[in-house]
């Protein structure tokens, strides 16, 4: 019998050697499995495991808001768990005495693991519920710009992503795929809550194999791998927009758009026409207009809008797009230039969000109602756009405008988090770090001594979900796994559960956090309510004990193609959008309603705040992509011996086009310093034609590593250079891609690389 473990990047069978030994296989369902999980267990990885609860010296000595500049710098003092136990719950308890519940910033993002149950941020917000509440954040880094603007232009963004037209379909009706940065294969390794079969390469391949023709639009092209040639048009960053507006503007001007689609599916167009013709504001959106904008051709945009009008086609876009200011329009204008062809709902055209962006998009399984924790109620109604995070830590009290709402950020005194890596995900890192100052009281429940668990004031060792039983299950990835334990807790590493079950005890809060279960019976409970809502749909799952005797169980039986938005075009009557029109909304009365110069209500190209036409390039001239990392997810898992393998002399590869790269005089491997007034990082140059002229592509995810003496990071960590804005009043979303940079190197004698070391620990009471 298999025994079998679940993680983001994929399922993994775990085998046992004679001596009981254990170690993780590919699963032998997967036709494309990912190598990152293997290296879960890597020797790298375990010495840097937290072991024991330690608290940051001085706050130890002095009590809480003592030396915040010293956050990161100084040793650690290991303490029992009592002791740690009861410095937290006292903790949180003067908080909350002396500045009440919405002092306390428990949005704690992340991804932390796979596991429905243990599931850390799902756990801190439940016992920040119980014990009165909590500022809580909306949206996320992925989606931030996507998620706030679909619900009110299509549907909400969760929707969308499980209705995405299933790759056969494609397969067998795509004439033309047109791609707006690519359908990257790298980041399809991933599903949150557990990849299944890993589809993206098999659905791209057979696609080619059947004669669709794919164009790749983009700054970066080997982010598409059909097995075959693809177009590339080689287009500016952040400038998508103006360029879907040039492709609108011929379809207009041709006579080639959908008018009845237009009329029956949509509101708004003729709104938005005044301003695509120009009416509006004298400019017309012309493939000239556009490609002084992008480096375009106008005669090649005006011809692929004519071949898109003449083919079944597809239009994709990727997530990365709407990471920069004014998120919202290349999201908007996709949705607006489909609608123009007229083949939503039509099976193999229409649009894709973020086909590759992860696995889901594009799989035939059925949306299981997966085990969820229950969260409870949250008294504190304070909440922040989840990368507003510094703005609201320096500007107590200041406001700030979300989805038409006015607010202003609270005050915060403690921060909570359990599942994240807020010095990985966050962007102009030392800006954070000044913000990071003003909190008394800084918490952390972490596995590994991450950048931000060593800039924490307490720290609490959390297990590894190879240390714990779970129910492994993501939407649409069509299994359930009986997560196994793999091996014993690291240390004296604790169950976030049972680490706040404690806390809520000494809180006075055990009942309403625990319900009187143990993990084993929150496991049972959610199992059977999963199969309740499962019979609903018509799937029977096996009982308790037959899932954990089996280990996995698979949907495939269920799986069904699907047609994005068929119901809808068919009949919009019978199946409307829960927008406020029922259609798919061109014009937004209500966005428009918001009165925000920078979202009006109807797609608009905007300047973004840095870009290759902008003002800046005189002394910033590259426009620095910082893309989803290859061999990782995220921050998690970097020092093991596969992500370092694609380290050169332990940096980050910077991927630069060899006429920039021979302009500077540099060569392959060459550690160069990227930067602007932001910050500064080192990096490993990597000469590549994938990425056109002006462009540099730095992966995420390396462990912020400054070097205290010169405030430069190190190891290659692109957010100490990207910009911290809201992409707009309206979303507040995370603007990571727009962001202007030089390079300059080689540098002679590069410092080592100390992301990787342990913080000082000292011995406490223990
Ligand atoms: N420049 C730039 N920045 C970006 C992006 C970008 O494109 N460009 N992308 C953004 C995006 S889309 C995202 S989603 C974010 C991702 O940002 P994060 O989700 O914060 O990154 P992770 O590295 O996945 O951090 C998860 C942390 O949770 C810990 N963890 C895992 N399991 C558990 C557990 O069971 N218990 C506890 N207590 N801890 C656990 C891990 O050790 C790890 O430190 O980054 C964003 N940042
Ligand atoms: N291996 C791995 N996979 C992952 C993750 C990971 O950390 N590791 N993270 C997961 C998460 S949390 C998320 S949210 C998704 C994110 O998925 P995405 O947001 O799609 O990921 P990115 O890799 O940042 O960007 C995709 C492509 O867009 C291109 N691009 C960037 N800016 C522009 C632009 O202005 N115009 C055009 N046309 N193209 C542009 C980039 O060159 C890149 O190749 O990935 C998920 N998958
Ligand atoms: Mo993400």
């Amino acid at each position: 019998m298999t025994a079998y473990t679940a993680s983001h990047w994929g399922i993994y069978e775990v085998a046992r050697d004679a001596a009981g030994q254990a170690s993780l296989r590919s699963f032998a369902d997967d036709p494309d499995p990912s190598p990152i999980g293997l290296h879960q267990m890597d020797a790298s990885l375990a010495r840097l495991r937290v072991l024991r609860p330690a608290v940051r010296q001085s706050w130890l000595e002095k009590g809480p808001g003592a030396a915040p500049e010293l956050r990161g710098r100084e040793p650690f003092v290991e303490v029992s768990w009592e002791t740690a136990l009861d410095l937290v719950a006292a903790e949180l308890l003067r908080v909350r005495e002396a500045h009440g519940n919405s002092a306390i910033f428990g949005g704690s993002y992340g991804w932390s693991s796979a596991g429905r149950f243990h599931h850390a941020q799902s756990q801190v917000h439940r016992f920040l519920n119980a014990v009165g509440g909590y500022v809580r954040h909306m949206d996320s880094y992925s989606l931030g710009a996507g998620r706030a603007l679909m619900p009110h232009i299509v549907a909400p963004m969760d929707e969308l992503m499980a209705q995405h037209t299933s790759w056969h379909v494609m397969a067998e009706h795509t004439q033309l795929f047109v791609a707006f940065g690519g359908v990257p294969a790298k980041n399809a390794q991933i599903s949150a809550g557990g990849t299944g079969r890993h589809r993206v390469r098999e659905g791209l391949h057979r696609m080619a194999a059947r004669g669709v023709r794919f164009v790749n639009i983009g700054p970066v092209h080997d982010n598409l791998d059909t097995g075959a040639e693809a177009e590339w048009i080689q287009a500016r960053p952040n400038t998508d927009t103006a360029l879907m507006l040039a492709l609108a503007w011929v379809l207009r001007e041709e006579g080639l758009a959908d008018r009845g689609f237009l009329a029956r599916c949509c509101t708004g167009y003729e709104r938005f026409e005044r301003y695509l013709s120009g009416e509006e504001d004298g400019q017309p959106k012309t493939p000239e207009w556009a490609g002084a904008i992008t480096g375009v051709p106008a005669a090649r945009t005006a011809a692929l809008a004519r071949e898109m009008a003449a083919h079944r086609t597809m239009l994709n876009i990727s997530w990365s797009l709407q990471r920069a200011t004014y998120g919202e329009q290349p999201f908007w204008m996709l949705v607006t230039l489909a609608a123009m062809l007229g083949q939503i709902g039509l099976p193999g055209g229409g649009f894709g969000l973020g086909y590759g962006a992860t696995n889901l998009m594009g799989s035939p399984h059925p949306r299981l109602p997966g085990p969820t924790l229950p969260q409870g109620r949250n008294a504190v109604r304070d909440f922040i756009p989840v990368s507003r995070i510094a703005d609201m830590l320096l500007h107590p009290g200041a406001p700030f405008t979300y989805v038409g709402g006015h607010y202003a950020y609270p005050d915060i005194r403690l921060v909570y988090w359990a599942g994240g890596n807020p010095f990985h995900h966050h962007q102009d890192l030392n800006r954070l770090e000044r913000a990071w100052r003003k909190p008394e009281t800084i918490i952390f429940h972490e596995q590994y001594w991450t950048p931000a668990a060593k800039r924490a004031d307490i720290v609490l060792p959390a297990t590894t979900t190879l240390e714990r039983n779970d129910i492994g299950s993501s939407t649409k990835e069509g299994y359930l796994v009986a997560m196994r334990p793999v091996s014993a807790p690291a240390g004296e590493a604790r169950d976030d559960y049972d680490i706040f079950a404690a806390l809520a005890a000494r809180m006075g809060a055990a009942g309403t956090y625990t319900e009187g279960l143990d993990s084993e019976g929150w496991l049972r409970r959610l199992y059977a309510e999963t199969r309740q809502k499962s019979a609903r749909q018509g799937i029977d799952l096996p009982e308790y004990e037959a899932f954990q005797e089996a280990g996995l169980v698979s949907l495939s039986a269920h799986d069904r193609p699907m047609v994005m938005l068929e119901a809808f075009r068919a009949d919009q009557a019978e199946s409307p959008l829960n927008t406020p029109s029922g259609r798919i909304e061109i014009f937004s009365e209500r966005i428009a309603g918001f009165g925000l110069p920078d979202c009006p209500g109807y797609p608009v190209w905007r300047e973004p705040a840095e870009w290759l036409g902008g003002p800046g390039t005189d002394r910033h001239p590259l426009h620095l992509l910082s893309d989803q990392p290859v061999r990782r997810l995220h921050s998690q898992l970097d020092a093991s011996g596969y992500s370092t393998a694609g380290k050169v002399r332990g940096r980050e590869l910077l991927y630069i086009h060899p006429e920039d790269a021979g302009a500077r005089g540099l060569a392959d491997g060459d550690i160069v310093e990227v930067f602007n007034d932001r910050g500064r990082c080192q990096a490993a140059v990597q000469r590549s034609a994938q990425v056109m002229r002006g462009v540099v592509r730095l992966n995420t995810g390396a462990w912020y590593d400054p070097d205290p003496a010169t405030g430069v990071e190190k190891h290659g960590n692109p957010n100490v250079l990207t910009l911290d804005v809201g992409a707009s009043g309206f979303s507040q979303g995370c603007s990571a891609q727009t962001c202007l940079v030089e390079v300059s190197g080689p540098v002679a004698d590069p410092p080592p690389i100390t992301a990787f070391e342990l913080p000082d620990l000292l011995p406490g009471n223990r």
